[in-house]
């Protein structure tokens, strides 16, 4: 059968905060006709597209990121498929149910199927709030949306008890209550990268140091319960073979230098990671690559066997600078650890980013100015700041959804402000994000540091273009730019 995929098409550049689009033409030009501002393809749909065709049907890939409504439409009129599936985030789910209507209208044949990191967290309750979807998939998808596509191919009925699937029948929706989750994850095909390609997608500037890039999943699921995350709590990791595998095929077909590797804890099973670096080692494999850990699971040996292997940058998420609020938030992790991590991945020569958040419920001004201070001691090279964005099916979403300070989900994009909780005001949250961005990165330590750092020309250029945008979003952001 063939499928149709889609993200939500976005009226204006999605990834550009409201108050830098006069910055627009700027950043074009800064970014040589190129996103200056990190865009990745839609994996899920590359996911699902691999699935797909494994099981013989044939799959259209559109990013809406990167197309309009009406090309959407017009390959729909064009292709005639039988299903069309569409991904959506928070922010964009009006968005998906105003196009699953725009396709019930050209197609009323055709089945509309909803999935992605909303449908993961509402599940049914999106077959209740749209009525022209016929299935929502949560979880997983791989295994259950081929199933599904392969009896509604074959004309058979939707087999019963599939976790993570609603589907509606005449007045009734027959759900799941559990989410999919497929337990060996090495079976899941690579994804589809052909379906869209490499070439209109690039990393933020502070986030490669070769191109081509490409983004590698090597886990799904994460064993914390953080309140402001929704994650699949039972981790999975794929074997340190699989990843090789990847990375091998990766460089063969597509001529890729650099991997970002987007486990929430690359070091989960550390070996695992050990293990995966003796492999690249023992193979040469040259790769230039980057991943996010958690501080209580980094050592010194793992660190330098990493920085060997060609790790060049690690991700952490700091949050904030109070213990009380990082044991609010159930982080389990103490300031004087992320300090002691930050300093063992330094001492592996390996570089280091942190992401942190304003703006959690019952959290004051006066603690928010000590974030900032606790961001300026850590050894960081880089740092991205938004405010806590509540998404549903996070434990804080369940906190404040009712507040007064709790904007919507529109407001879920990581730019504007979904959220104030009433210890501060919406100024006091904006003045803490822009100002974060501005005292750490135009400090002159700072500077001279990251001078010493450069390699080349291209690291020069890469480096201007990442500040620019550092330079906007602490000048001129309004929620903070989530990929300075
Ligand atoms: C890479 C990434 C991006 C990339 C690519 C986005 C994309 N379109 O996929 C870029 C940088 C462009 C991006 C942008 C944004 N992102 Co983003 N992103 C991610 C990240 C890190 C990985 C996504 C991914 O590929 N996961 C791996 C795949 C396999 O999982 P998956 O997408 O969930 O897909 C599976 C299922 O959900 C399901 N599925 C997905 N779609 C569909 C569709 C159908 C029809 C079916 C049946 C099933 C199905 O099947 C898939 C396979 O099992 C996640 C965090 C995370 N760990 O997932 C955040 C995440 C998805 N992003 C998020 C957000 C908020 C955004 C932005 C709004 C922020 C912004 N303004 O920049 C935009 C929205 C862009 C858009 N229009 O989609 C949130 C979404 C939370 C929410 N509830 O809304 C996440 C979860 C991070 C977070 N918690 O903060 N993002
Ligand atoms: S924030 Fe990170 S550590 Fe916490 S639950 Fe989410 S993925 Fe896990």
């Amino acid at each position: 059968m063939k499928v149709l995929l889609t993200s939500v098409p976005q009226a204006e550049p999605a990834i550009l905060p409201g108050r830098l689009q006069p910055f627009h033409k700027l950043l074009d030009l800064l970014g040589g006709g190129r996103p200056i501002l990190g865009l990745q393809p839609p994996y899920g749909l590359l996911y699902l597209a691999s699935s797909l065709k494994r099981a013989g049907h044939s799959a259209l890939v559109f990013d809406g990121l990167l197309s309009t409504e009406s090309q959407i439409l017009d390959a729909l009129r064009r292709e005639r498929p039988g299903v069309a599936g569409i991904s959506c985030v928070s922010s964009n789910w009006s968005g998906a149910r105003r196009l699953a209507e725009e396709i019930k209208k050209i197609a009323p044949g055709v089945k509309v199927a909803l999935g992605g990191p909303h449908i993961n967290a509402v599940r049914e309750q999106a077959l209740h709030e749209c009525p022209h979807a016929d299935c929502a998939f949560y979880g997983d998808a791989e295994e259950t949306f081929s199933a599904v596509v392969s009896a509604l191919g074959a004309g058979r009925p939707v087999p019963p008890g599939l976790d993570g699937v609603a589907c509606r029948d005449g007045d009734r929706i027959a759900a799941a209550r559990k989410n999919s989750v497929i337990g060996d994850i090495d079976g899941i095909p690579f994804p589809d990268r052909e379906a869209l390609g490499l070439k209109n997608y690039r990393p933020s500037p502070l986030y490669y140091r070769e191109l081509p890039y490409a983004a590698v999943f090597g886990a799904r699921g994460c064993p914390h319960r953080c309140t402001f995350c929704h994650t699949e709590p039972a981790a999975r990791l794929r074997s340190p073979e699989s990843l090789l595998a990847e990375v091998v095929s990766l460089q063969r077909d597509h001529g890729v230098r650099e991997i970002m590797f987007y486990d929430d804890n690359f070091t989960l099973d550390r070996r695992r990671t050990a293990r995966f670096c003796e492999l690249l080692l023992a193979r040469k494999v040259s790769l230039s690559w980057s991943a996010s850990v958690r501080a209580d699971s980094v050592d010194a040996a793992t660190l330098r066997l990493m920085k060997a292997a060609g790790c060049w940058k690690l991700a952490l998420g700091v949050e904030s600078g109070c213990q009380r609020l990082l044991d609010r938030m159930k982080k389990d992790e103490t300031l004087g650890k992320i300090e002691e991590a930050v300093n063992l991945i330094n001492g592996a020569g390996i570089q280091t980013a942190g992401f942190f958040m304003f703006g959690q419920p019952t959290e004051t001004f006066e603690e928010g100015l000590r974030t900032i201070a606790f961001m300026k001691k850590l050894k960081l090279d880089f740092v991205n700041v938004t405010a806590l964005t509540p998404f549903p099916g996070t434990e804080v979403y369940d906190e404040v959804s009712g507040q007064p300070g709790f904007k919507g989900l529109e407001a879920m994009n990581m730019f504007d402000i979904a959220y104030v909780p009433d210890t501060m005001t919406e100024e006091q949250l904006r003045f803490l994000i822009n100002s974060a961005f501005r005292q750490f990165y135009f400090r002159p330590a700072y500077a001279l540091r990251q001078l010493r750092r450069l390699r080349s020309a291209g690291d020069l250029l890469r480096y201007a273009r990442g500040f620019a945008v550092a330079a906007l979003a602490a000048f001129a952001g309004d929620g903070g730019g989530k990929k300075a």
